[in-house]
């Protein structure tokens, strides 16, 4: 795992997900747009990007499954509204750096998925923050409603959405990388295993 503004990824791994504190992420936030011209490693395969530092209570899950599963990536913000040159830096070089698949959270007016989806090719995955005001319903509905011909996966609102996209993510690395099908699998038997060993009270 690498946090986004440290680019270009390094393909070793910290042991734990670091937290990223509001100053952290001010000062990384300055770093980033003369990082992202770096050349491409190619060791982060799914960039993680959300609209705020509020949002990574929710998204440090989405790092943490990719991490179990060996996987790398980057994170870090990127906001639609708060960044907007920022977002198109990102995401014209995703590619390029050797990202596959890009998760992207948002709450409120949350535009982020979308923007970037209109700036790559890369298939992009949307994550509807819970929102103070509406529960994350105003998140759900800005990501999911986009227009015919750019598309974006849109996940369920808040924790199960953040797991389920590294997951979702992971599926579709799968189909061309025999590990992460394996793992895939083994996780899959986990689960049903948990879920029938579970104790009924
Ligand atoms: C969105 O606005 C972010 O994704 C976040 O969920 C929401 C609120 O951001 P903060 O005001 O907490 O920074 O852009």
């Amino acid at each position: 795992v690498v946090i986004l503004s440290r680019f270009p990824a390094r393909p070793d791994r910290p042991s734990e997900v670091p937290s990223m504190s509001e100053d952290q992420q001010a000062t990384l936030s300055q770093q980033l747009p003369k990082d992202l011209t770096a050349a491409p490693s190619g060791a982060a395969k799914v960039s993680v990007v959300f609209g705020s530092a509020s949002d990574w209570p929710t998204m440090r899950a989405t790092v943490e499954v990719l991490d179990s599963f060996g996987v790398a990536c980057e994170y870090g913000v990127v906001s639609a509204h708060r960044t907007p040159d920022r977002l198109r830096e990102f995401s014209e070089g995703a590619r390029g750096r050797g990202v596959e698949v890009i998760i992207a959270a948002a709450g409120g007016a949350a535009h982020l998925p979308g923007m970037i989806a209109a700036w790559t090719t890369l298939p992009v995955l949307g994550v509807p923050i819970r929102s103070r005001a509406l529960s994350g319903v105003d998140s759900l509905l800005s990501i999911v409603q986009m227009p015919r011909g750019v598309p974006v996966g849109t996940l369920a609102i808040g924790d199960a959405g953040a797991s389920n996209a590294a997951l979702l993510a992971l599926r579709i690395l799968s189909t061309h990388d025999h590990e992460v099908e394996q793992r895939l699998r083994a996780y899959g038997e986990d689960a049903a295993a948990s879920a029938l060993s579970a104790p009924l009270d």
